[in-house]
């Protein structure tokens, strides 16, 4: 009835993440302002992406070529700097990493009082932007170990399970936000009437089994044989179909809800693949463990990989325990 979605309505992220919290109290203000501020981050690039066919200015490319060796897009860059600006004002984060910047993007004034770093991919999905279909942001929080007096923060080279919070959001028909603090996964959609975002759905789990694989089949023959020989598997059995969005996290997003299979392999040219461990592959591995799936580089799971550099490559098996195994058991036993 009525007071049922009253209290839905009444079920906003920040009371949820607080809630979160009650049992580790020291850290659930902090864990709470920050959710909050990558709520804003969120509002902010949802507000800009629904704007963009209307504006000049908004969609293309900058001219520029980021460290990763990719062509920028102005949409790169706005939700980049929208993170800087949301955090500069938190006082929470000293540091924020991502796939666009070189090195880590220091806030003085928050140093050293700010215990955390953000690492974060503002856009997920370049590629959708111009073409007005799905896009997202991935982002993990961890906290700083040490003063990082030289600048290098070599104490974010540590493996996944030490994120503390991780989660993405998703700009598609609806912008929904998807977060794990180490208990269950939970969902929200923004009410833009209202501007918050309201619960959705509480503890996820992802079933052990779907019938979604998704990768990009262009890749086929820079592939190890291994990879082939899964998806000529996967061709001559019954009930698998594809799925393939170009952007990780609504495919991902799909195959959280549904179940199956999401993979980025390496190729023979490039065996670590294309998607970075710290702000890509080890916060979404962190949120499909949490909802009761896998995620591997096909011999280590994500979450115990550690990094050497910042910029790290892994490859990417992750979705639903069976499909995630399957997948597997061509890698190890060696095609
Ligand atoms: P991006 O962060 O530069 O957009 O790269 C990540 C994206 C993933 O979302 C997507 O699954 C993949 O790259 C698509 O790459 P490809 O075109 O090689 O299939
Ligand atoms: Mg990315």
């Amino acid at each position: 009835g009525g007071d049922r979605a009253l209290d839905r309505d009444c079920t906003t992220l920040s009371r949820h993440v607080l809630q979160q919290c009650q049992s580790f109290a020291a850290e659930a203000q902090d864990l709470s302002a920050l959710m909050n501020r990558i709520a804003l981050a969120g509002k902010l690039i949802a507000r800009h992406m629904s704007h963009a066919g209307l504006m000049e200015g908004v969609l293309g490319f900058t001219g520029d070529v980021n460290v990763q060796g990719e062509s920028v897009k102005k949409m790169d860059v706005y939700a980049n700097d929208v993170f800087i600006a949301v955090f500069k004002q938190s006082g929470l984060v000293c540091r924020l990493a991502s796939e666009e910047m070189d090195k880590p993007y220091y806030i003085p004034e928050n140093c050293p009082i700010g215990r955390y770093t953000l690492l974060y991919d503002p856009i997920d999905g370049s590629s959708n932007t111009d073409i007005n279909l799905s896009l997202g942001s991935i982002f993990s929080i961890r906290r700083q170990e040490g003063d990082d007096t030289d600048g290098k923060a070599l104490d974010l080279l540590t493996n996944g399970r030490n994120q503390i919070a991780a989660g993405y959001i998703l700009y598609g028909p609806s912008t929904m936000l998807v977060y794990t603090i180490g208990k269950g996964v939970h969902s929200f959609t923004l009410d833009p009437s209202l501007g918050e975002f309201i619960l959705t759905e509480e503890n996820i789990r992802i079933p052990n089994h779907g019938a979604v694989y998704s990768v990009n089949e262009g890749n086929f023959w820079q592939w190890e044989e291994s990879y082939r020989e899964y998806i000529r598997y996967v061709h001559r059995t019954e009930d698998y179909t594809a799925r393939y969005s170009g952007a990780m996290v609504s495919d991902i997003h799909r195959v959280l809800i549904q179940g199956g299979v999401f993979l980025y392999p390496g190729t023979i040219q490039k065996p670590e693949g294309k998607l970075r461990l710290l702000y890509e592959t080890a916060p979404l591995a962190y949120v499909i463990e949490q909802a009761g799936g896998r995620a591997t580089t096909g011999l280590v799971d994500i979450l115990d990989v550690v990094p050497k550099k910042l910029h790290q490559r892994t490859p990417l098996i992750i979705g639903s325990r069976e499909d995630v195994a399957k997948v597997e058991s061509f890698i190890q036993n060696g095609h």
